[in-house]
């Protein structure tokens, strides 16, 4: 399959389960705490400077926003979680839609892939932990993408690598990429996971 990504669009923001796209194309998802770099892997992926919102003031916007990828998938980029300055109120709509997300999408068999951004220089926070423990129990495909690798030194990089791996709370054979949206490593990787599994 070939994707042109000049072809790509801004579908929805859902700020509500009920918006949730119900064309009958693959869905690839970004999960990952605010600030982690969600739009900025997305605006790699796909080539653009500013597609996806890069944000200042992490979380926020609470909306889940659907780019239309050439009419042959959707990314659907979650709002983050993990910002400590949310209202009890934002909390709430959070969980509502991301959990409406996984367990009231009317498409649920038509999310291939989660890609699970975790930071390179923090690792897993707990609040990964509890979307990767998520993700195994409803039986998610995900593959995790460690962000920022740019930030890191050859002696961080492997210690980081090493504790990313090793986490016991990933299922067997998990792949993981090591990304920078400054150097671009790691973009052809996670390009070929999301057509292994959007292909399968
Ligand atoms: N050095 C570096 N900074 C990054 C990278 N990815 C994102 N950032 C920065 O991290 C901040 C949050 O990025 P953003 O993509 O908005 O994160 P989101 O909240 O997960 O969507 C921004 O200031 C980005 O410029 C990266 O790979 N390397
Ligand atoms: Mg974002």
């Amino acid at each position: 399959m070939k994707i042109n990504t000049n072809n790509v669009s801004l579908k929805i923001s859902a700020g509500n389960a009920s918006q949730f796209l119900r064309d009958p194309i693959p869905q690839v998802a970004f999960s990952g705490r605010s600030n982690v770099g969600k739009s900025s892997l997305i605006n790699t992926l796909l080539g653009r400077n500013s597609l996806a919102r890069v944000s200042s003031a992490p979380g926020k916007t609470i909306t889940v926003n659907f780019y239309d990828v050439d009419r042959k998938l959707f990314f659907v980029d979650l709002p983050g979680y993990g910002y400590a300055k949310r209202t009890a109120q934002d909390q709430l709509r959070w969980s509502n839609l991301v959990d409406g997300y996984f367990t009231k999408n009317p498409n649920i068999d038509l999310v291939k892939l989660v890609v699970q951004l975790v930071d390179s220089r923090i690792g897993y926070t707990n609040d990964d932990l509890d979307m990767i423990e998520y993700m195994n129990e409803a039986d998610v495909p995900y593959i995790i993408v460690a962000t920022k690798t740019d930030k890191l030194n050859k002696t961080e990089r492997e210690k980081a690598v090493r504790a990313l791996i090793t986490n016991p709370v990933l299922r067997e054979n998990t792949t993981i990429i090591l990304c920078s949206s400054q150097t671009r490593e790691g973009k052809d990787d996670v390009w070929n996971e999301i057509m292994k599994y959007i292909e399968r």
